[in-house]
């Protein structure tokens, strides 16, 4: 190897986000040298990036953390029921702190370029700043919702105020006051901005073209003594997490709703949309499977939003009919379909009068121009296989990843896929990820890939790789489980639906994170079936 020992690793990780920390974390623990690239000047991934106004997870705070060290959950404070972006940013940091970890991640710096030289057994890996290293192993931790996306409007760079991404937010903030504001997109990021933007702005002119399901979170301050109850269980509560269908703590009936009573419907609905969050989806067993039962949960929301916002024709405008409740990501508010009741906002329906250009001095869609000093991009993300494919990733006899999946993604388990050998990808596509608490799935891969990694090395093993066979298997398997459910029927980001000319395949696992993480425990102790291995 004619490389210099300082750009030789044992791994190289791309990403410093939850996932790219902890797996530097695990990796360190064995011994191994490390080298993680990361984009940002920052940790944090996906809570570095989305800097705008109301970003929040989606998930509890006592459920959105680590729960590999002890210390650090019994330490950490959250201040919220659900955290805030900055506060996520806050305790990514906490974190990086804690187990010294950028001395290991070169910031502001892109990989490009990963090739498998197959004479070595090394990947080569060349970055945006004229880095060229290698590594036994290359572990991509670039997120599943990372790589923003703006459509291509005509005339963009005509606009003449400033436009943002949500996902490519300005670190210095953005002052909406006494500006005409247009808010283009209402997935979670439009649905948590926009109340925000409102109550700054001068005015704010949404354009929806898909009306979306969301449910009230109800956040507050964190309530002292539920922190301190859940510290107290943390092992019985996390456990139980890894086990469920979601990753999530809370109880998911198995019930079917045509079966309920409507009096009893109402009672498990009103009491869970009182409760908040996605605890909702769970009130009966068949809402993901069964038309007719999500119709019943898909109409309550709709009464909601009808009881919610008083003008009837915007009301219906909001409420969704498109699409059945829980197939695309569910959105989780705060004051979102009340924010219609102010004078200052404006919703547009864009599905049946699409936006044609963007002005100079505004957006101007089939039948109106709406006149705006900003943009804001709520338009969401090439999902799960964008961050991928955007680096150039050649495997072996010189076999891209762009023409391999050319179709559509193609893993075994999410984890690898066949062809690259000693590539290992956390919460690549075909594992459940998007669908569950990120947490949860993020540190069930990189806790199987260490534990792989460890195994390999003790027995000598110098590479693993995905057998074909069993790649097909899994990716039927993928498809399979996801055609009994609903989720196909929706034009949603899962499908690459939102991405024009991508391929239409269902991408993540709807197995659910308990029984994926048995088939992957599995896996492993039959050492490791359905994967090759080579001395
Ligand atoms: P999403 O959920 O993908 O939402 C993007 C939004 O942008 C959605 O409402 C889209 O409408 C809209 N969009 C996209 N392209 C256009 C065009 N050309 N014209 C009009 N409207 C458009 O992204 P988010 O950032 O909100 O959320 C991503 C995930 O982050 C979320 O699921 C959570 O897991 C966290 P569409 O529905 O495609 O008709």
């Amino acid at each position: 190897d004619a490389l210099e020992p300082a750009t030789r690793y044992d791994a190289v990780v791309v990403g410093a986000g939850f996932a790219g920390m902890y797996m530097l974390h695990r990796l360190r623990g064995l011994g191994l040298t490390v080298r993680v690239f990361e984009t940002g000047d920052g940790v944090g991934g996906t809570w570095y990036w989305n800097r705008y106004p109301g970003a929040r997870c989606d998930v509890e705070s006592m459920q959105y953390s680590y729960s590999f060290d002890e210390e650090l959950q019994q330490e950490w404070e959250w201040s919220e029921r659900y955290p805030s972006q900055p506060e996520i940013l806050l305790y990514a940091n906490h974190v990086a702190d804690r187990f010294d970890l950028r001395r290991d991640i070169r910031f502001e710096t892109r990989v490009t370029r990963a090739a498998y030289d197959e004479s070595a057994n090394l990947w080569r890996v060349e970055t945006d700043r004229g880095d060229h290293v290698s590594a036994t192993y290359l572990i991509t931790a670039v997120g599943c919702l990372s790589a923003a996306r703006i459509p291509d409007f005509p005339g963009a760079g005509s606009f003449r105020g400033p436009s943002h991404h949500t996902g490519r937010w300005p670190h210095e903030g953005v002052d909406f006051t006494g500006r005409r504001v247009a808010v283009i997109g209402t997935g979670s990021s439009g649905i948590q901005a926009i109340p925000v933007i409102a109550e700054r702005a001068e005015h704010v002119t949404v354009f929806q073209r898909t009306a979306n399901y969301s449910l009230p979170a109800w956040n507050r301050p964190m309530d002292p003594e539920y922190a301190q109850w859940v510290k107290a269980n943390y092992a019985e509560l996390r456990a139980g997490m890894r086990t469920s269908p979601a990753g999530v703590m809370g109880t998911s009936n198995t019930a079917s709703a045509l079966e309920a009573t409507e009096e009893e419907r109402l009672r498990e609905f009103e009491a869970r949309w009182a409760k908040g969050g996605v605890s909702f989806l769970g009130a009966y067993g068949d809402t993901a499977i069964d038309p007719a039962a999500n119709e019943i949960s898909a109409e309550f929301v709709r009464g909601k939003i009808r009881e919610i916002v008083t003008d009837p024709r915007v009301a219906e405008l909001l409420a969704p009919k498109d699409h059945p409740i829980g197939t695309k990501r569910i959105c989780i508010d705060t004051g979102y379909y009340a924010t219609y009741n102010r004078p200052n906002v404006t919703l547009v329906d864009v599905r049946t009068a699409p936006i044609e250009e963007i002005t100079p001095t505004g957006v101007r869609t089939a039948d109106a121009e709406y006149a705006a000093d900003m943009i804001v991009y709520a338009t969401g993300y090439d999902a799960m296989t964008g961050p991928l494919l955007g680096i150039d990733i050649t495997g072996k006899g010189g076999l891209s990843l762009r023409r391999k999946w050319a179709a559509g993604p193609r893993t075994y388990l999410g984890l690898m896929t066949a062809g690259f050998p000693n590539l290992f990808t956390i919460t690549g596509p075909g594992s459940p990820s998007v669908l569950s608490n990120m947490m949860v799935s993020i540190e069930q891969h990189v806790e199987w890939i260490a534990d792989c990694v460890e195994r390999l090395r003790a027995g000598g093993i110098a590479t693993i790789d995905a057998d074909p066979a069993a790649e097909d298997a899994w990716v039927e398997h993928v498809n399979e489980v996801a055609g009994h459910t609903l989720y196909p029927r929706a034009d949603s980001w899962y499908l690459g639906a939102n991405i024009p000319g991508k391929p239409r395949v269902f991408m993540p696992y709807v197995g659910g994170v308990g029984a994926y993480r048995q088939k992957c425990d599995q896996v492993a102790a039959d050492g490791y079936a359905g994967f090759v291995l080579s001395a």
